[in-house]
């Protein structure tokens, strides 16, 4: 197993050091790339300062939001054919480089491995209760609008198989928020995926800014309610959509 931890940041340069520095040491057989949309506290600079051979940096002229971050972090892992899993993880300190060994471990025969905050033995330490609520309440509607039989549908924190995201049609993931998680489950899914969920910890960041909006908000409930109704007339759309 050969895996690349993507990391999208915008403005992390009090969290990603130490998350870095925690990764590399705990896996010694993994690599991590920075998608930094030139984050004005120096996010990018300060990564590409640590000099490691194992950490890469993609610099991106400004903020474009997360599901763009993560499209051309994918197209470069691509490019490079050597990576057999690419791991999606906040660069802010939320998801804890310990809960990835049991999802590595899980995912030597499954294409995706979700990260859920809401199953037995899942756990979110210090969100206010309103955050909760949009993360319920989203990931229940995407569940029944969807059928997509998950606990924790818009968590970041997930390993996919790079043959998988071989077989997707990438640039039809269009979504830009949180809604990007939903979109890349739905279309792992139309693939015929093998997923599994794993309980993780998610830990409400201590440094830095949320860049949560409620533009992000509605473009989850937006899109998620016009893939619900599609499915209804045309069972396939989502395979001939997604799938290469
Ligand atoms: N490159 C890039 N990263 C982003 C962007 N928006 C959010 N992120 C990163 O995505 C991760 C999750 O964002 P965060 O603000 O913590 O959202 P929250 O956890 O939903 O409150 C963090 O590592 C952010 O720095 C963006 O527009 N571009
Ligand atoms: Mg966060």
């Amino acid at each position: 197993m050969n895996p690349l931890v993507m990391i999208p940041t915008y403005n992390e340069a009090q969290s990603i050091v130490p998350l870095i520095g925690e990764l590399l040491e705990r896996f010694p057989n993994l690599e991590i790339l920075v998608i930094d949309d030139s984050s004005p506290d120096g996010t990018g600079k300060i990564v590409e300062d640590l000099g490691s051979p194992r950490v890469h940096l993609l610099k991106r002229g400004q903020k474009s939001g997360l599901g763009a971050a993560y499209r051309a972090g994918i197209t470069w892992a691509q490019n490079q054919h050597q990576f057999s899993h690419y791991v999606t993880m906040d660069g802010d300190g939320s998801h804890r480089p310990a809960d990835l060994a049991p999802m590595l471990a899980r995912a030597a025969n499954i294409d995706v491995i979700m990260s859920s905050r809401w199953m037995p033995g899942g756990e979110i330490r210090n969100w206010p209760k309103y955050r909760q609520f949009i993360s319920q309440v989203g990931t229940s509607y995407a569940r029944l609008a969807l059928k997509l039989p998950f606990s924790d549908l818009t968590g970041g924190f997930r390993v996919y198989s790079a043959h998988l995201i071989n077989r997707l049609q990438m640039s039809e993931i269009t979504s830009e928020g949180y809604c990007f998680q939903i979109e890349m489950i739905l279309a792992a899914n139309a693939a015929g995926a093998t997923i599994s969920e794993v309980p993780v910890t998610f830990i409400e960041r201590e440094l830095g800014r949320s860049k949560m909006s409620r533009r992000i908000v509605l473009e989850a409930l937006t899109k998620v309610t016009l893939w619900g109704w599609q499915n209804r007339f045309q069972s396939n759309a989502d395979k001939l959509h997604y799938v290469k």
